[in-house]
């Protein structure tokens, strides 16, 4: 008895030591990790509202749960209407004074307030006021029918198709919490590259059973659709969009879905794009499909995304196609399309300028789709932050109509063509027990939420507020992290494919480098060489006019910048001109040296990354210490291969040695050449 006792005392001898109260973690609760210790001071009422309706009582119970500060007041108000789906917060005396115009309003509110609890945060003296950037504020999910995941690293589908609609996993309302929880109010189900199946009516009851948890959140259910789904699935002979029989097909599509789920979002389209069926199959535009669709659904308020990535292997230049396919049909888009453009002209490379579609087409809504999980960016093994990523190409000026007229002003809600707003993410969430793969992913799926909120928010802010409510608001633990989170995208850039370089990736998996990559009778747009251009000259794809052209899709004053080798910026050099080895950079250095130089940056970084989160071990759960310790180490053995292989492969056609100064190759390029990764998938 007294061993036990003394082990005890030791034991809690041994915990009072212990600077900061470490508790196991598995990263399941992502920023949402509230602690229920400490009495909840304050009690909640709520004006206005129905004790019936499931947000409002949603917001209450989080903050009776988890809310430690004075009284609050939640106030329904629906006369609100210009705060959209936002709130007012106001600190009267000793009590907090919320107003929305809706209840999912008041669901927003309450997260900001317990943010603002997690994160030290203060109301400020005059209140503060929140509407929302976009009104639909998405997440695209890449998930197939079998639970695989198109681009996934982080474990299978959420979705568990067999067991639905009468099993429902814990997990589907721990997901619609966590997106409410940072403002992502809509999701669409699966893969772009879609099933017809979805659509046949046993499917939809399990869309349906995932809609009914997900609507108390406020977050409403999207589908992929095949456009050749009439065809494949109706026993209509086409899918032609100007035939009658196609229309009613899915007009009675519509109003099959729309009897089960009155709240349903929309269609997202792929077609005529990478093999998949569209429009073009029957001699009719992309327009001519969207709105066949967009007046099926106009009925019910649904909205159509039309994806605007589409190229075909035969013509011009890959980074001008979407352009050249969607600039001629501005302004025949129904109202209740939305064109939804990725960030960049080629396909979500570590840089790309922004795609010239975003700063066109003055008659037609358009959205921005980011992508989270990271196909170009090292899986769930590299930590990248893209928040960065994100702010660039939302800050891009396109020019158009003068300067200031940045991408998040033309497509977000400021005055928009008076129509619905939206922005999309390809989602990076999988059945992992962390549902991101790696831990700092989680802070990609918070990054993208709180910018579709608010797109003013710096990257700054919030990795600040993800780390505190992820980890621990210790102050020696958030700065390091903070400034490492904020390095990590460019140091990605440089260890992989700096100064405008893209597509550099090893054939169908998009993991490791393969710049010398040739399939021969393959597709010369998923080739490296298509995109490097290396000879003995230079380096770098010549899309001035001289070149390709591409540049003349951006407004003329850009156009101006861009086309200049001299105003070019130089993170976008090679991405504008094929430049010459020996060409003189703003640092002095040669062509070739400046890429050495930042080639080995990258990977100098990543070292430097390594040792800022050993020093960390001391205030964080071991397991998740552990874990990114570990995945640090792949990520530093990655960007020496990325280094070593691109700086040899090149070195054959510069024909000039790496600078001194620098860390030596430590691989043969050879031996590089033969790494054949077993992960499938196409181009
Ligand atoms: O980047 C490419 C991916 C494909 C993807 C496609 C798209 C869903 O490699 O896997 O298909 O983009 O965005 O449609």
């Amino acid at each position: 008895m007294r061993s036990i006792m003394r082990f005890y005392c030791l034991l809690l001898a041994f915990l009072a030591a212990v600077p900061f109260v470490v508790r196991a973690e598995d990263g399941s609760q992502l920023w949402l990790r509230f602690s229920k210790q400490g009495k909840p001071t304050g009690t909640v009422r709520i004006t206005g509202g129905e004790s019936t309706d499931a947000t409002l009582m949603l917001a209450k119970q989080e903050l009776q749960l988890y809310w430690k500060g004075m009284d609050v007041i939640l106030k329904l108000d629906h006369r609100r209407k210009e705060l959209k789906d936002g709130y007012q917060i106001r600190q009267h005396g000793n009590q907090v004074h919320v107003v929305a115009g809706r209840s999912v309003g008041l669901l927003y509110a309450a997260y900001h307030l317990l943010r603002l609890q997690e994160t030290e945060g203060q109301i400020p003296n005059a209140g503060l006021t929140e509407i929302p950037s976009y009104d639909i504020r998405i997440l695209n999910h890449w998930d197939n029918l079998d639970g695989t995941i198109e681009r996934g690293y982080a474990g299978h589908s959420l979705w568990k198709w067999e067991e639905l609609p009468y099993k429902l996993s814990s997990r589907y309302e721990q997901y619609a919490r966590a997106n409410t929880s940072v403002g992502i109010n809509a999701t669409v189900l699966n893969n772009v590259n879609a099933s017809s199946e979805l659509l046949k009516a046993e499917y939809l009851l399990k869309v349906k059973a995932l809609a009914d948890v997900f609507r108390k959140y406020g977050i409403k259910v999207y589908l992929s659709i095949n456009f050749s789904a009439p065809k494949n699935l109706g026993g209509v002979s086409s899918s032609d969009p100007l035939n009658q029989d196609v229309q009613q097909w899915w007009n009675s599509k519509a109003k099959e879905i729309y009897g089960l789920i009155p709240d349903f979002g929309g269609f997202l389209v792929k077609a005529n794009s990478e093999g998949q069926p569209g429009p073009q199959d029957y001699g009719r535009t992309h327009a001519d499909g969207a709105n066949m669709l967009a007046d099926a659904l106009r009925p019910y308020g649904g909205t159509v995304f039309w994806r605007a990535f589409v190229y075909h292997p035969t013509k011009d230049d890959r980074a001008k196609q979407a352009y050249q396919e969607f600039v001629p049909l501005d302004g025949q888009f129904r109202e209740n399309v939305i064109l939804q453009v990725k960030n960049g002209p080629i396909d979500f490379q570590p840089r790309e300028p922004f795609n010239p579609l975003l700063g066109a087409m003055p008659n037609t809504a358009k959205m921005l789709e980011f992508q989270l999980t990271q196909e170009y960016l090292g899986f769930s093994n590299h930590l990248v932050y893209l928040a960065p990523l994100f702010k660039e190409v939302l800050d891009s000026d396109t020019y158009a109509n003068g300067k200031g007229q940045t991408v998040s002003k033309l497509t977000d809600s400021r005055g928009h063509l008076g129509r619905k707003t939206a922005i999309a993410a390809v989602a990076n969430i999988g059945l992992d027990t962390n549902w991101t793969g790696h831990h700092f992913a989680q802070a990609n799926w918070y990054a993208f939420g709180r910018l579709a909120w608010n797109n003013n928010l710096s990257s700054v802010q919030i990795a600040d507020e993800w780390i505190r409510m992820t980890f621990t608001g210790v102050q020696e633990f958030v700065e390091p992290i903070k400034k490492l989170m904020l390095e990590s995208r460019e140091a990605a850039v440089d260890y992989m494919m700096p100064l405008g370089l893209h597509h550099l990736f090893a054939f169908e998996h998009h993991y490791g480098p393969e710049p010398w990559g040739d399939i021969p009778g393959g597709r010369p747009d998923w080739m490296p060489w298509y995109y490097h251009n290396a000879d003995s000259v230079g380096l770098g794809f010549d899309r001035t006019v001289n070149g390709s052209r591409a540049v003349t899709q951006y407004n003329p004053s850009l156009d101006k910048i861009y086309g200049n080798i001299s105003t070019c910026p130089e993170n976008l050099l090679l991405w504008f001109h094929h430049v010459s080895w020996n060409y003189r950079m703003n640092s002095g250095n040669t062509l070739w040296s400046e890429l050495c130089f930042r080639y080995d940056h990258g990977v100098q970084k990543v070292r430097e990354f390594q040792k800022v989160w050993d020093r960390m071990e001391r205030y964080i759960d071991r397991s998740r210490f552990s874990d990114v310790q570990a995945k640090l180490r792949i990520q530093t053995r990655d960007a020496v291969w990325w280094k070593d292989a691109c700086l040899q492969y090149f070195q054959s056609f510069s024909r000039q040695p790496i600078p001194y100064e620098l860390e030596r190759p430590i691989y043969e390029l050879e031996d590089l050449k033969k790494i054949k990764l077993p992960m499938g998938h196409h181009n």
